[in-house]
């Protein structure tokens, strides 16, 4: 690993002197070439975490500079206190709208059914917001940050694949153009269809096709103002509308100052007629978010007339076919030279509270983690301890945000009857009732979602088996003393089908 010795820092101690909080002040004092493979939030999120860390890194982004087509993000406490420890409070504070209630109504009758308010001391102790920002704008933040701290990022730049030939300790990429270029260590941030994935994963992945898509609008918020029944839902900016239907579900928040209105909605594939220019629904070409169709051909069926009104109001919407993936074994190829990162390395369901949270949580891992590099024989260690960091929480989060998106979707049965009913106590009962019941079991486990900080979970690992292992240089087996409290139990989604909630699931609130 001579190679990479060589480019051990010269100059450490030109650093600045003060960080962000989100930061460590530590730079390694081994000073690695990175390039970071995809220029999503999650890819230039790492890229500003290891800049800072003391590394140099290129982005290689393979659409091009000008703004991409996307929807809303909800960004729950555990992102916007990373966000605000990296200096954005600033912009969020213009961008951003801050959310504190969801309510729950019939997808047909349009009538309330519940309500889910997010308690203030919880909010409170998470130490930050849940707020709900353009994807394009948080995009941009991130790419301003990446720039800011002296990451390059190259658009249109898209990579073909990648090597680790044996006689050097260089990671080749390919590029699309037949471009090759060179660096020590590689992060696949490339999204849910990765074309890094296949080089650090051998087996074939399997993929469930859930025959559900979502779809993305964007409604100008002037139009829905002219429309009284739409008109009040945009009342109550603070709040997300969730409207509950049999095996398909929407949800609506306020964006850009309630300039706009984005819309998601779980729908079944079956129900999406055939737009002649997009590909058909269930191909797997509708992953990701290139394919957009028009409202036109969409027919809402029972919906409530109001929210038949509500989604022609968009000319066209953002298609997201969603598949489910199991879980990777490796993050990290044999080599260590490469790893996966964000949705590449845990690919979650579209549209759901915590895609981007994952992301940047893993990229504020990576940062701290590589910031005590001082050898390369070290890799192999850190990069286990990443995975190990990251992926049981990922795993659980993935789980219990499937468990939660379903439970808005369920079709007619027990396990409906018994959420109806928990939803009316919400109703009526308000504070006492809350403490009973399925949504204040559901609360829990989002505020233990809500309660991970990524930063600490990191430099907790290294106080506790950092220098340890560094030491034996030996991989230890067990880890129990980090307690990462995530752990996936088997009565949450292994089912074969996402429109249906396990019974035991709901049992158990
Ligand atoms: C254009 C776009 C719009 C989105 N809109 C929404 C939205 O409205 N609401 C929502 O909840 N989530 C949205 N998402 C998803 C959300 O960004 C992710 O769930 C989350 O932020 C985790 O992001 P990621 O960085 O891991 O992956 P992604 O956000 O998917 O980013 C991956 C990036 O890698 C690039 N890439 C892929 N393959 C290659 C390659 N071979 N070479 C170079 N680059 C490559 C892609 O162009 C993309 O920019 C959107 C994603 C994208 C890409
Ligand atoms: C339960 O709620 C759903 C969604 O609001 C509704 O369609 C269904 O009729 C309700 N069931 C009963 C028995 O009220
Ligand atoms: C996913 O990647 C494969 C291979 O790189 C490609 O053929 C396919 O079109 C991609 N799918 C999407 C949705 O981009
Ligand atoms: C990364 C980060 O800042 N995480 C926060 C998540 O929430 C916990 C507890 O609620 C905070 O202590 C963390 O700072």
């Amino acid at each position: 690993m001579h190679d990479l010795a060589s480019h051990s820092r010269q100059n450490s101690t030109t650093a600045p002197v003060t960080r962000p909080r989100a930061f460590s002040s530590r730079i390694a004092s081994l000073n690695l070439d990175i390039v970071v493979v995809g220029g999503g939030i999650g890819g230039l999120a790492a890229a500003h975490a290891l800049v800072n860390a003391g590394h140099r890194v290129r982005v290689l982004e393979r659409s091009s500079k000008t703004t991409k087509r996307a929807g809303g993000i909800r960004v729950p406490p555990n992102l916007s206190k990373i966000l605000l420890d990296w200096g954005l409070a600033g912009k969020l504070s213009k961008a951003a709208q801050s959310c504190y209630r969801s309510s729950m109504f019939d997808f047909q009758s349009g009538e309330q059914k519940g309500a889910l308010q997010f308690q203030e001391a919880l909010i409170r102790e998470t130490g930050a917001d849940f707020l709900l920002v353009h994807h394009s704008d948080l995009h941009q933040m991130m790419y301003d940050l990446a720039i800011g701290t002296g990451a390059t990022v190259l658009f249109d730049t898209a990579v073909s694949s990648i090597s680790t030939p044996d006689h050097t300790q260089k990671v080749h990429i390919e590029l699309a153009s037949g471009e090759q270029i060179q660096a020590d260590f590689v992060i696949g941030a490339d999204g849910v269809n990765s074309s890094v994935r296949p080089f650090v994963i051998e087996t074939e992945e399997s993929r469930y096709d859930t025959k559900m898509s979502v779809l993305t609008f964007t409604v100008p918020t002037e139009k829905m103002r002219a429309d009284p029944e739409l008109a009040a839902i945009l009342e109550r900016p603070s709040e997300w509308p969730m409207w509950m239907g049999s095996s398909r579900s929407l949800l609506g928040y306020q964006l850009r100052q309630g300039s706009e209105f984005c819309l998601h909605l779980f729908w079944p594939d079956a129900d999406i007629a055939n737009d002649d220019q997009a590909p058909p629904t269930d191909d797997p070409s509708n992953e990701g978010w290139d394919v957009v169709v028009s409202t036109e051909g969409l027919d809402l069926g029972d919906a409530h007339p109001s929210l038949h009104r509500l989604v022609k109001m968009a000319p066209d919407a953002i298609k997201t076919k969603f598949y489910r993936r199991g879980e990777f074994d490796d993050w990290a190829d044999p080599t260590n030279r490469v790893i996966l990162l964000g949705e590449a390395a845990h690919p979650i369901m579209p549209c759901g509270m915590y895609g981007t949270s994952l992301a940047v949580e893993d990229a504020c891992v990576l940062g701290v983690l590589f910031s005590r590099l001082r050898n390369a024989d070290q890799l192999p260690v850190l990069l286990e301890a990443y995975q190990e960091l990251r992926q049981g929480r990922c795993a659980y989060v993935a789980a219990s945000e499937l468990k939660n998106a379903a439970l808005v979707w369920l079709p007619p049965g027990d396990d409906r009857e018994k959420r109806n009913e928990t939803m009316k106590k919400s109703l009526v009962g308000q504070r006492e009732q809350w403490d009973e019941g399925m949504l204040r079991a559901q609360w829990e486990q989002i505020g233990g979602v809500f309660g991970y900080n990524a930063r600490e979970a990191a430099e907790t690992w290294w106080v506790t088996w950092g220098s340890l292992r560094e030491s034996s240089q030996r991989v230890q087996a067990v880890y129990e003393p980090l307690d990462l409290k995530y752990e996936v139990t088997e009565d949450v989604i292994v089912s074969s089908s996402v429109t249906h909630l396990p019974s035991h699931g709901v049992a158990a609130a």
